[in-house]
């Protein structure tokens, strides 16, 4: 049996983390080591999908809603303008293999996207 990710062990309860919003498949965290004046990471319940790629394969509609989801926590927690980030593989910087896409937010001036 594989470890549980990170964020499945703080959607449980098993090690401290502030979940921030969550819908019936979903939920968003605050990153640890944030990147922008509002850095939120929105993350399915189920750890089922590696990556953003194996989850559009395996159920698009869960991705939409993902898409969806992080579109209002950008419009709750910084004015609505976001960035959305999906590191996919190590090579891209991916430090967790439990699909999770990256909210930058809270006006960013900076062009640069690495
Ligand atoms: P990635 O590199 O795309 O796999 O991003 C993983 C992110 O997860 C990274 O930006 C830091 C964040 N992270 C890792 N461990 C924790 C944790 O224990 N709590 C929180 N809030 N974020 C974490």
């Amino acid at each position: 049996m594989t470890e549980p990710s990170i964020f499945t062990r703080i959607l449980n309860g098993d090690v401290p983390g502030e979940i921030i919003a969550s819908t019936g498949k979903l939920f968003a965290i605050r990153d640890i080591s944030p990147q922008a004046p509002v850095h939120l990471l929105v993350i399915p319940k189920t750890d089922q999908y590696r990556d953003v790629v194996e989850l559009a394969a395996g159920d698009p509609e869960l991705l939409a809603e993902l898409i969806a989801f992080a579109g209002e926590l950008a419009g709750d927690h910084a004015d609505g303008d976001f960035r959305l980030v999906f590191n996919t593989g190590a090579n891209a910087g991916q430090t967790v293999f439990h699909v999770h896409a990256h909210i930058l937010a809270g006006g960013l001036t900076e062009k640069s996207l690495v």
